[in-house]
């Protein structure tokens, strides 16, 4: 049955709602449809003005995801996934915007979600047993449950550089595009960063601008897209055989169709290890650091990796200082491995330059632009491609707090703690999807957001089901996942360097590995334990 509008909430007489979603990004509006599905009465709350959370917000030039579009898409509706058709291997962001648009048409979600409206303070009233959620128009709607919807990337990271504000050109940030064209014709431009937006953006903004000069702290790897338009055989293949390719699918490592690593990458010949990083690097895309075992556990396996993708920088590089300024010296995949189209190339262009900054810093913005050391490299427009406060930034912009005294901002001042990466002990009644502790930005998010979904719309029901109103997380095995999360991730090359998984780009953040590493079937095993064995590690009332 589906919750007409102004029709009382099913779980709580006193509240305005039974569930209020915050976020109507891809987590938000599959909420929203199980939620309804159950009957429930639902309020989405979404800070932009329309559906698409990332894709609604990341409209950079070059914006593409890098996930194959055919698997990166809902699978939860057979109707929906026959009826949309992909036109390219890896969709761009217009493309995967339209996708979202059309999923909030089809399902009606549209009417259950204030749009232009951000989540300020949810406190939990346990005499009422509601959370009172309150935006920042002053409202404050009532609900027995609040789920996060609110993504991992989604607070931008602008690096406070003295001067800043006296710039003279246009500044802009990769996560907060201007929804109008920004025409760089004629202009110099700078970008700051080389993470996987700046390796999107680069090559567009070269081909436009007067002079584009990349400030590089760190390089980075990428290996090629080789995006293509999908043929209508392939998406015919893929669509005839959707049931069991999306089953394959949920229990693959990622939720990726990457094909598996058998063997270490050290126990190979030179020549046999060379062929497979070739053929991997051939397919193109994130399968690339699946081509051993160990790469993201053994030192001299990372190195085979390194090397290989080194070598191809400097094949294509042909200023000789670039190409060794582009060589990353970094553990591969220590930092989110980018897929590029061009990048490297994109230095051969005359129009190009490179500024390391990973000595000398950007110490400050002139009026002209930035300064490193004595030199001003004056610009016309400068882009932050400076990522994200990741997983932690937009849950604590959020006063979260209980009647109890409890606060998340608290509760998380030495690094983020989540039980499953689903909920958290002291804040009853709240779930996240694909918060800290899921393997939520090791995978493909679109299914792994499924999988979130469904499990909290079918904890919800058996709660409304079994006539119990109050969920809340155990301490002990609270303590006892982050603690697995952690064994998990120390035996991994991947904490080893100053990436946004471990909080580190941003000052001041505790530095704490967020991510699960175990792999999708294994997560997904602890999860149908859990149910199987009564909600293992939740207290129901
Ligand atoms: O951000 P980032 P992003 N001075 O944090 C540099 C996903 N994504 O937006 O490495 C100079 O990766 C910083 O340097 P350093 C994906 O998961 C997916 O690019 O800290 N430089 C780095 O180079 C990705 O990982 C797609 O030394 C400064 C860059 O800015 C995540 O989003 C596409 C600086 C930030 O890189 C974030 O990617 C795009 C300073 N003061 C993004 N401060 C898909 O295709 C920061 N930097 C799916």
């Amino acid at each position: 049955m589906t919750a007409a509008k102004g029709s009382s909430p099913a779980m709580n007489p006193r509240a305005d709602f039974d569930a209020i979603v915050v976020g109507a990004g891809f987590a938000g509006m599959y909420m929203l449809h199980r939620l309804r599905g159950l009957g429930l009465k639902t309020r989405v709350i979404e800070a932009g003005q329309d559906v698409g959370g990332t894709w609604y917000w990341n409209r950079y030039p070059g914006a593409r995801c890098d996930g194959e579009s055919m698997f990166y898409s809902y699978s939860f509706s057979d109707a929906l996934q026959q009826e949309w058709t992909w036109t390219e291997r890896y969709a761009a962001q217009p493309e995967i915007l339209a996708y979202a648009r059309h999923v909030a048409d089809r399902f009606d979600l549209r009417r259950d979600i204030a749009f232009d409206t951000r989540v300020t303070a949810a406190t939990f009233d346990e005499n009422q047993r509601l959370w009172r959620v309150t935006t920042h128009r002053g409202e404050v709607l009532t609900a027995p449950f609040c789920i996060m919807g609110t993504g991992n990337l989604s607070t931008t990271n602008l690096p406070e550089i003295d001067g800043l504000a006296t710039f003279r050109g246009a500044t802009y940030h990769t996560g907060t595009w201007p929804h109008h064209e920004v025409d760089f014709a004629s202009r110099r431009v700078g970008v700051i960063g080389t993470g996987s937006s700046a390796i999107q953006a680069i090559p567009m903004i070269a081909r436009s601008a007067a002079h584009l000069t990349v400030f590089q702290r760190t390089a980075n790897y990428a290996v090629p897209a080789w995006n293509h338009p999908l043929t209508a055989e392939e998406v015919a293949e893929v669509k005839a055989h959707y049931a069991e390719l999306r089953e394959k699918q949920r229990w693959t490592f990622s939720h990726n169709m990457f094909e598996p690593a058998a063997r270490s990458a050290l126990e190979v010949s030179e020549a046999e290890r060379q062929a497979e990083y070739e053929r991997r690097w051939r397919e193109g895309g994130l399968g690339f650091t699946s081509a051993f075992t160990d790469i993201q556990y053994s030192d001299a396996a990372n190195q085979t990796a390194a090397d290989f993708v080194r070598a191809k920088i400097r094949a294509v590089v042909k200023d000789p200082a670039t190409a060794e300024l582009l060589c990353p010296k970094i553990i591969i995949g220590c930092k989110r491995l980018c897929v590029d189209t061009g990048y490297f190339e994109t230095y051969n262009r005359d129009n190009v330059s490179l500024v390391d900054v990973s000595s000398t810093p950007i110490t400050r913005i002139a009026p002209e632009g930035p300064v490193i050391g004595e030199t001003i490299h004056a610009v016309d427009a400068l882009v932050f491609a400076t990522g994200f406060d990741a997983m932690t930034g937009t849950l604590l912009a959020i006063d979260i707090t209980t009647s109890e005294g409890n606060s998340l901002r608290d509760k998380w001042r030495d690094g983020p703690t989540c039980y499953l990466g689903l909920a958290m002990a002291g804040l009853p009644n709240l779930f996240i999807i694909t918060g800290p502790g899921s393997p939520s930005v090791f995978t493909n998010m679109i299914p792994t957001i499924e999988h979130h979904v469904d499990f909290i719309a079918d904890a919800i029901a058996d709660m409304r089901r079994s006539g119990r109103t109050r969920i809340e997380v155990d301490g002990a095995a609270e303590s006892a996942w982050v603690q697995h999360v952690a064994d998990l991730a120390e035996p991994s090359l991947r904490p080893s360097c100053n990436s946004w998984y471990v909080g580190a780009n941003i000052p001041g953040k505790p530095r704490v590995f967020m991510p699960y590493m175990g792999g999708v079937p294994a997560y997904r095993r602890h999860c149908i334990e859990v149910v199987e064995n009564g909600y293992r590690g939740f207290n129901l009332s």
